[in-house]
């Protein structure tokens, strides 16, 4: 069968060959033991030298590497930074947050919230979701803190699960000092799918939280106001719509929808100066359109941003199209500014990690202007899924070579940070 993923790309997956039943003409004869350590030995050969040649990226990677922007034009633009690896072996580290004390809340996708504190992670997970289905692209995504959470202890989580079919739902937990309490249900029954199942979760400026969702494979539900899949939903805090959305008390449509058109968008973040949303999104896979045409859209109240009528530079009156337009794929699995003091001249550049396409992408932006755009890390650390600017300035990321469509490097999954070099 073949599906498209969030890559971007067709995947195959075939079916699994049928294991034979145990050889019970096996006979203990000695010639026999000695054929068969030599092809243990044949056999463990071709794997270690398979595991060398196929070592990309290579193990230790992320451990002092030093690396520089492209801006050769421009040698006075040029960053310099040191690849530290912040943690190690962890399995799709999908989205990452700091709590205000300065603890990194980060996902993985199986289901667990994990926290790293004083220089080290937690051994056991804060939370591990009871009811998370894990398979596909699917699983425990977006991690948001609430704006207040050092007042509140709020964290929101969004995670796909069973329901009448694959569904993803956002709940709501107030972090106590025995653990995650008081579920809240905040939305579900978002059309999910094993592919296209969004979510990725941010507070905007106006303090309502932002919500992506994916097409869930279904690409006309997109179009759709009385659907909840391929939208950029806004709610407030406890899940209500906000009386000022624009769909609200429109018959037949959802008054939590903020945009609508859209395929897989998985990255959300708000320009520092303009609060313009910026977004990503994946484009087409082959199944469902022409491969390619991942995008950075501009995302504006009540909007509608295409898909599945409009794809890759297509225009159409009434429709948006994107800022920026990727072919062949890079699937951007993440989006956000950066506002920090360690590297000033990355500030209020744009910037997401891409799982095929393996690298960061910087986009240096003058407003709704793009003024030049560079691809950063490429082909160094496989699949890069989230991006995140810590406390201290520095550009975290997270690698995604462990979901399957990935070469792991001896300790991925990774959260690895460019330090500035001093
Ligand atoms: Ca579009």
């Amino acid at each position: 069968m073949e599906l498209s993923t969030e890559d971007g790309v067709l995947y195959t997956f075939g079916s699994k060959r049928s294991l034979s039943p145990a050889d019970e003409s096996y006979r203990h004869d000695s010639r026999h033991i000695a054929e068969m350590k030599r092809t243990i030995f044949a056999t463990l050969s071709v794997l270690i030298s398979l595991a060398l040649a196929c070592g990309h990226p290579p193990p230790g990677r992320g451990a002092g590497e030093v690396e520089t922007t492209s801006q050769k034009e421009q040698p006075t633009a040029q960053v310099s930074f040191r690849i530290e690896t912040v943690v190690g072996n962890l399995e799709v580290p999908w989205s990452i947050v700091w709590a205000p004390d300065g603890r990194m809340f980060f996902t993985e996708r199986p289901g667990r919230v994990r926290v790293y504190e004083n220089g080290k992670l937690r051994r056991d997970p804060l939370f591990t979701v009871p009811d998370v289905e894990p398979t596909g692209e699917s699983g425990l995504m977006g991690i948001a803190l609430h704006p207040q959470f050092a007042a509140n202890h709020l964290i929101y989580l969004s995670y796909a699960y069973k329901g009448d079919g694959q569904r993803v739902r956002v709940v709501r937990y107030r972090e106590t000092p025995g653990g995650l309490a008081e579920r809240k249900l905040i939305i579900d029954n978002i059309p999910a799918a094993q592919f296209h199942a969004g979510c990725r979760l941010r507070f905007g400026p106006d303090d309502k939280l932002y919500i992506t969702t994916g097409d869930a494979t279904q690409r006309e539900l997109a179009q759709r106001l009385d659907s909840l899949a391929g939208k950029i939903l806004r709610v407030n805090d406890d899940g209500t719509a906000p009386s000022d959305n624009p769909f609200v008390g429109q018959p037949n449509a959802r008054p939590e929808i903020w945009s609508y058109g859209h395929r897989n968008p998985q990255g959300i973040d708000w320009q520092p100066g303009t609060n313009l949303l910026f977004e990503t999104e994946h484009g087409p896979s082959g199944f469902d359109g022409p491969g390619g045409g991942d995008e950075v859209n501009i995302v504006e109240k009540g909007k509608n941003y295409g898909w599945p009528v409009i794809h890759h530079t297509q225009t159409h009156s009434g429709m948006e199209s994107p800022l920026l337009e990727y072919t062949p794929a890079c699937a951007p699995a993440s989006g956000m500014f950066y506002r920090g003091a360690a590297f000033p001249q990355f500030r209020s550049n744009f910037f997401f990690g891409c799982l095929v396409g393996t690298r960061m992408i910087r986009v240096v932006l003058d407003g709704r202007r793009v003024v030049t755009q560079e691809n950063l890390l490429e082909g160094k650390y496989g699949r890069i899924r989230e991006v995140a600017e810590g406390p201290d300035g520095y550009l975290y990321f997270s690698t995604s070579n462990q979901d399957g469509r990935g070469t792991p490097a001896a300790d991925d999954d990774r959260i690895i940070r460019l330090a500035p070099i001093k």
